[in-house]
């Protein structure tokens, strides 16, 4: 619709009216933290079911939010990215582990799953110091589960149609509030064991338990903690398994990336070293593989904007409460891109190139103060993983795939399986 209505249209479905704005300009100005800030969307007010007054569904006025921000901060920094690297690795083993089973019977691997078996994993380790072991399971975790329905049912119920909601009638809203339930008996049963145990390991709940926010003095409650727990078990998982999966789908189709990708990681790494957490920084090819896989499918595919009082929009006067949602997979297209925009290509993030253009036409993280606080943890999560992959087998498509992404509240590959072979 962007494409055929322009950089900013409006939606009308019954009485809800929503105005995407996607054209560089326009989201130019709505980024503007003096004039706009960040909207709890529809979708977002729906996940607050879930993860309450958490980091990523607070309002900007609820004052958890910034306690939040403050005491975690730390947790993302670069010297807690060097502690979690570790970790890491040792989940990436186990993928490898599994793929090199799969790649010796012949088999194709389900991208989607294995990826949300490694980011689970990952951020169970450094989030929590919790196994969740995913990679021993025949059976997805009932988290995962619980996890994936309740997005899909908040994604649907978000575009509410009267007429639809026959579809996500009592037994559908009995399921969410089990689903629910099932989320934050997790949370519980790990804080609790965490409160037990009396360890204390330098990980983001240690952070949430024991440090003070420096301007109030305060701690996070039990609750609020909870609600952290949970906004990062959903929001650490299937945004980086996401991308992780579209990733993996460029790869199987442009053997030339895979090529100057590895000799890249031969030169920065060697030939059978464990990579280090200095060197993933250096794999700078890597992580343009990375950059451009979130340009063309970034993995929130948007974020809501707000006026902070009477402002225009494109010379246009906007009254008061009026709001918008930035569209990325069209503003990532925009003509500024240059003349073949859906084209999949890395080189576009050589450092003189991004020169070029305007910071502004990339938001793959959101943006301003409320702006993703993982960016580095899943940066550094995808490269380690993509380059460990990268180095050890050669990726072949199903001829008979066609990239079909699914929708709900994130953007995934479905159905997405390639066939392995050790380099
Ligand atoms: Mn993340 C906010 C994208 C990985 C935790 N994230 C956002 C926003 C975008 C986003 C966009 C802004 C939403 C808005 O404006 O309404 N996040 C991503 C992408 C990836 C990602 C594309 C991976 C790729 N995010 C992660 C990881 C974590 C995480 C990993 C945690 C370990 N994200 C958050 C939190 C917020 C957020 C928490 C809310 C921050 C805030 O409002 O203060």
């Amino acid at each position: 619709m962007a494409q055929e209505l322009g950089g900013i249209f409006e939606r009308k479905i019954l009485q809800h009216r929503l105005i995407v704005v996607s054209g560089a300009d326009l989201v130019r100005e709505v980024n503007d933290e003096e004039k706009w800030a960040k909207f709890l969307g529809q979708p977002l007010r729906k996940l607050r079911v879930i993860a309450g007054d958490g980091l990523f569904t607070a309002f900007n006025s609820e004052p958890n939010w910034r306690k939040a921000h403050n005491i975690l901060g730390p947790g993302f920094s670069q010297a807690a990215m060097r502690s979690y690297h570790d970790s890491m690795l040792t989940v990436i083993d186990q993928l490898l582990h599994s793929w090199d089973v799969a790649a010796e019977g012949g088999r194709y691997v389900d991208v989607s799953q294995s990826m949300t078996s490694l980011t689970f994993d990952v951020i169970g380790r450094c989030g929590f110091s919790h196994d969740f072991d995913s990679f021993n399971r025949t059976e997805p975790d009932p988290f995962i589960e619980a996890m994936s329905r309740a997005l899909e049912y908040v994604n649907r119920s978000s575009n509410d149609i009267p007429i639809l909601r026959a579809l996500f009638g009592r037994a559908a809203r009995e399921q969410h509030a089990r689903d629910i339930a099932l989320m934050q008996e997790t949370v519980d049963r790990i804080v609790d064991e965490r409160m037990r145990s009396g360890d204390t390991p330098t990980d983001l709940l240690d952070l949430m338990m024991h440090t003070a926010d420096p301007d109030t003095g305060e701690q996070l409650s039990r609750e609020s903690i909870r609600n952290q727990v949970l906004t990062f078990l959903v929001a650490g998982n299937e945004t980086t398994a996401a991308t992780l999966g579209f990733a993996i789908h460029f790869l199987s189709r442009y053997p030339e990336v895979v090529a100057r990708a590895r000799a890249e990681i031969a030169e920065v790494v060697g030939a059978d070293a464990e990579i280090n957490y200095e060197q993933v920084a250096k794999l700078r090819y890597v992580r343009r593989v990375v950059d451009e896989t979130l340009r063309l499918w970034p993995a929130a595919p948007g974020y809501f904007r707000k006026v902070r009082g009477e402002t225009t929009l494109g010379g246009r006067t906007l009254p008061p409460g009026s709001w918008v949602f930035v569209l990325l997979p069209q503003l990532h297209r925009d003509p500024l891109w240059g003349d073949d925009p859906d084209r999949f290509d890395p080189d576009r993030f050589e450092s003189e190139a991004v020169r070029r253009r305007p910071a502004h036409i990339f938001k793959p993280w959101g943006t301003g103060i409320r702006a993703c606080i993982g960016r580095q943890f899943a940066l550094h999560e995808a490269v380690l993983t993509l380059a460990s992959l990268i180095r050890r087998y050669d990726f072949a498509p199903d001829p008979d795939y066609e990239l079909d992404v699914h929708e709900a509240i994130t953007l995934k590959p479905r159905g997405l399986t390639v066939k392995l072979s050790r380099t």
